[in-house]
């Protein structure tokens, strides 16, 4: 079997890897809005649109058959939990500039998940080398309440951002605030400045 590259998130590299304002926990709580969608792999698929040239709907098969790879990340949740030293396993995000061509256009990502939950993020934070669509966590299939079959992981962000349960990507020209940033958190969220809510 080949080889899977390994990336390592920067952020795990800093002497001091807790935020400001934020604690450790070694659990891993389960937040989200609303009740938890079971999605059977047999019936997912990950719909990418929005400016690209080639629009493509790709199922689970052929989705799980773009190549791996395994990121080495902490979680900072706007809550106030960190967990560190997690290793995700999955599609890099990279992956999809091959397969739809995205317009020059294209400057943010609006990640939508199941039930009509979307998330937003510029799209050069999007193709950030550790940002993945995440199958496994440290060597385990990641369940339902953690957003399986397949959730993002955004490392440098707080985890709200790390949307479960996507279903489609979309690329546009124009930002258009997510579920949570809608709700007062920040449109950014970026755990070392402490952009928690607006
Ligand atoms: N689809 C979906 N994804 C979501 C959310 C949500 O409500 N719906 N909540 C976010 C928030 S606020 C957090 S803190 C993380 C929690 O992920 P976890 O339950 O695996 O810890 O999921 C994020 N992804
Ligand atoms: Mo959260």
């Amino acid at each position: 079997m080949k080889e899977k590259t390994t990336i390592i998130s920067s952020d795990t590299e800093r002497k001091d890897r807790i935020p400001p304002g934020q604690h450790l926990t070694d659990k891993w709580p389960v937040l989200h809005y609303g009740s938890i969608p079971r999605l059977e792999k047999s019936k997912w698929s990950l719909k990418v649109f929005g400016l690209v040239n080639n629009e493509k709907i790709l199922n689970y098969e052929e989705f799980t058959s773009l190549a791996a790879v395994l990121v080495f990340s902490d979680i900072h949740c706007v809550t106030s939990w960190s967990r560190l030293n997690n290793t995700w396993e999955g599609i890099s995000t990279g992956e999809l500039k091959t397969l739809v061509n995205i317009l020059p256009e294209t400057r943010f990502v609006i990640v939508h998940a199941a039930g009509g939950f979307t998330t937003n993020l510029p799209v050069n934070e999007f193709f950030e080398p550790d940002v993945l669509f995440a199958l496994k966590h440290n060597g385990e299939y990641i369940s339902a309440e953690h957003g399986g079959p397949v959730r993002l992981v955004v490392p440098k962000l707080y985890f709200w951002k790390s949307a479960k349960w996507i279903t489609g990507i979309e690329f546009t020209g124009k930002d258009k605030p997510g579920f949570w940033e809608s709700a007062g958190y920040h449109n950014h969220g970026d755990p070392w400045k402490e952009e928690r809510y607006s």
